[in-house]
């Protein structure tokens, strides 16, 4: 086996891979279930009954939609630039009412999967031919870079999907300071935050009988045995799911159900597991409104709204800079 610092990488994933599972305890970061199968497990996701948040967030979109439009709009037109834009099902519901209401926008949907990009630029011309789109391939950070070069009119930044959920406070205050450094005065940060609530709802969104949340986590194993010829049996792997109402994290693990070693050809690496031995793999943090005030402060930004269902089961916030 190779030292660590002598091997060059031949991708982040390799490197984060190998990092991942030489650590104890052993972990794997999200951001890499997302292939084009994860994409599709993610849209399954997003269908099934238990994972309450998206029909959470769609309707507290379309219940509030004519104020949330007009909070966007400026006399001389905004650029909304969604991160993590998706299949954008949600979003056309506030790109419905601002052409309805003829305001002058331009949408920037920002994602990593070209993939994802395209489908969403197809089905917008089909469905809202009327809307100028500018799709952006990349990642968060290196797009928040370019964000600040937008900066001749009134800028509006959607992230939904309680996509912020999958940070750690510390990586999340970080997030919303990158943010808010491209942010002028007027401009707006549009967000979604899961809030927490029965525990019991939370755990079964994460932990779906029909196994496509498992199935979705175990991607990442795949992912490793497509890209860096490894041989994970799947089987071998038992998906677990945590939540701790206390500091309000969904916690998902891989969990080796005998001892047993997998060989990671591309990147020289054997990985043993004891019976028993966990891979963490995902967090869905939860909050409430202290929290997200905390963020906030942390990150020179203030709260100047929010949008939410009856139930207070998800909450969608309006920040500015401080
Ligand atoms: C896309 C991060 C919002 O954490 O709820 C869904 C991803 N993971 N089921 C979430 C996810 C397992 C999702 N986010």
């Amino acid at each position: 086996m190779k030292n660590e610092s002598q091997i060059t990488f031949q991708s982040a994933f390799a490197e984060d891979t190998y990092k991942g599972l030489s650590s104890y305890p052993k972990f794997l970061y999200s951001k890499y279930i997302y292939d084009e199968k994860g994409d599709k497990l993610f849209q399954q996701i997003m269908d099934m009954p238990e994972y309450y948040l998206t029909s959470c967030e769609f309707d507290i979109l379309e219940m509030n939609a004519p104020e949330i439009a007009d909070s966007f709009q400026h006399p001389e037109g905004v650029d909304l630039i969604e991160l993590g834009a998706g299949d954008g099902k949600k979003t056309k519901v506030i790109l419905k009412e601002l052409l309805k209401k003829e305001y002058d926008f331009q949408y920037l949907p920002v994602d990593i999967s070209q993939h994802a990009l395209d489908d969403l630029q197809q089905s917008l011309k089909k469905e809202l031919p009327a809307v100028k789109v500018k799709p952006q391939q990349g990642t968060y950070f290196k797009t928040l870079e370019k964000l600040s070069e937008y900066n001749s009119r009134k800028k509006v930044i959607l992230v939904l999907g309680s996509n912020i959920g999958n940070l750690s406070h510390k990586e999340a205050v970080n997030f919303l300071k990158n943010i808010q450094t491209a942010m002028s005065k007027e401009d707006m940060l549009f967000m979604g935050f899961d809030q927490k609530k029965d525990p019991q709802v939370i755990l079964n969104a994460y932990n779906d009988e029909s196994g496509i949340t498992a199935a979705f986590n175990k991607n990442l194993l795949e992912r490793i045995n497509r890209e860096l010829e490894a041989n994970f049996k799947l089987d071998a792997f038992r998906h677990w799911e945590t939540y701790d109402p206390e500091t309000g994290t969904a916690k998902s693990f891989l969990v080796s159900e005998t001892a047993q070693t997998v060989r990671i050809k591309s990147l020289e690496l054997e990985v043993k597991f004891d019976k028993w031995e966990s891979i963490h793999t995902e967090i869905s943090q939860k909050y409430d409104d202290h929290i997200v005030q905390w963020l906030a402060d942390n990150a020179g930004l203030v709260i100047e709204n929010d949008f939410h269902d009856a139930a207070n089961c998800y909450k969608n916030y309006i920040f500015r800079r401080k």
